[in-house]
């Protein structure tokens, strides 16, 4: 496990790039790189930072131990296919080791995160289901595929650059009696890349405390994630009344496997999505839209 917001050295830093200390330092200076000063005025920048800045300026990592990284294989990454069979083998062994490299190696190497979750995730889990569903494997083997996967994630996730004082707010869960909470979490992390102060309020929450939630954190956006319903018409009567009470400010974006054509046209929301590629292009006009002054990253 890597630390939240890891600082590291100019020295570390233009190790692990393969740079010069001197050209680092200039990078910095020129404010290329948002760098940090410790009480004796030394400079040091944050894991997230030297990710991003390597995303933007499509650098590779030479020496990726030297700041805590997991060695990055792009030859794996070449074909999604491939890249899917691989990290589905190694959850279903349980290889946390290479489910992380694979990951990091994806984001680091500056895939978007609704591919890492659309094009590879999403596609695996729904191969690793089937695979339970003609009992070719333990139920077990899908549960633990899942927490690999979803600790595995909320480390990526240290790996996003945080959002800036004052950036709109952004909350959603699943509902209750529904345990799913990876897309919830995936949805967070595509707000946080996006510059959004965003928190997925986990699963199985009910209505009531949503809105207290709601209440609390003003949020411009509200997400629903909807893997699976009990009883569809008490969601029907229960999910409208909730979204007749949400404040003008707050956008309401659902999405889900649970969600059929024929339940989508009895729902209140502002959008309906289908994978994460369209909830990004969506937070990031509503960003924009309603959030002129403020820089995006
Ligand atoms: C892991 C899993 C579970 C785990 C989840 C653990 C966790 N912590 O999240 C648990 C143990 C909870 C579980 C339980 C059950 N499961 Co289950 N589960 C799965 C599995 C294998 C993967 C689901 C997953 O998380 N995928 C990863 C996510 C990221 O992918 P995704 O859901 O496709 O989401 C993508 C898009 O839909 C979209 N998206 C999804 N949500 C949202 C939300 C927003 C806001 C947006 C913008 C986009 C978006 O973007 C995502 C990325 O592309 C699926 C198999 C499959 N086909 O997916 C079965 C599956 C969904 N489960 C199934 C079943 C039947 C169940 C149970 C009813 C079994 C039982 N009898 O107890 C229970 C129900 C539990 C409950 N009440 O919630 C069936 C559903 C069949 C059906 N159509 O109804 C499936 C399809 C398995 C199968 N092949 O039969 N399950």
């Amino acid at each position: 496990m890597i630390g939240d917001q890891a600082h590291f050295s100019p020295r570390m830093v233009a190790r692990a790039i393969g740079v010069s200390e001197s050209s680092l330092k200039r990078w910095c200076d020129q404010g290329r790189l948002d760098i940090t000063k410790t009480a004796g005025g030394h400079r040091r920048l944050s894991r997230a930072e030297v990710v991003r800045f390597l995303r933007q300026a499509n650098l590779s990592l030479a020496d990726p131990e030297a700041i805590g990284l997991p060695k990055i294989d792009s030859d794996a990454i070449r074909d999604d296919p491939v890249v899917s069979e691989t990290i589905k083998n190694a959850l279903l062994s349980a290889d946390e080791a290479t489910v992380r490299q694979l990951l990091f190696t994806m984001y680091v190497s500056g895939w978007r995160l609704h591919r890492i979750f659309d094009d590879v995730i999403s596609r695996v889990f729904a191969s690793i289901g089937e695979m339970f569903q003609c009992n070719d494997i333990e139920i077990y083997k899908e549960r633990l595929s899942c927490e690999i996967a979803i600790n595995t994630l909320r480390e990526l996730r240290t790996l996003i650059p945080k959002a800036k004082q004052g950036a709109p707010v952004a909350i959603g869960a699943s509902l209750a009696g529904d345990f799913y909470t990876m897309p919830s979490l995936m949805v967070e992390m595509i707000m946080i890349s996006l510059g959004w102060r965003a928190h997925s309020l986990g699963s199985n929450l009910p209505f009531a405390t949503l809105l207290a939630a709601i209440s609390d954190y003003q949020p411009q956006i509200f997400w629903v994630s909807l893997s699976y319903i009990e009883d569809e018409s008490k969601l029907i009567q229960e999910f409208n009344d909730f979204a007749e009470r949400l404040p003008k400010a707050t956008t309401l974006a659902i999405g889900g496997q649970a969600i059929t054509p024929e339940l989508r046209k009895q729902l209140n929301f502002s959008i309906c999505c289908d994978n994460m590629r369209q909830i990004e292009m969506f937070a990031k006009n509503i960003y924009q839209l309603r959030n002129p002054n403020t820089q995006n990253i």
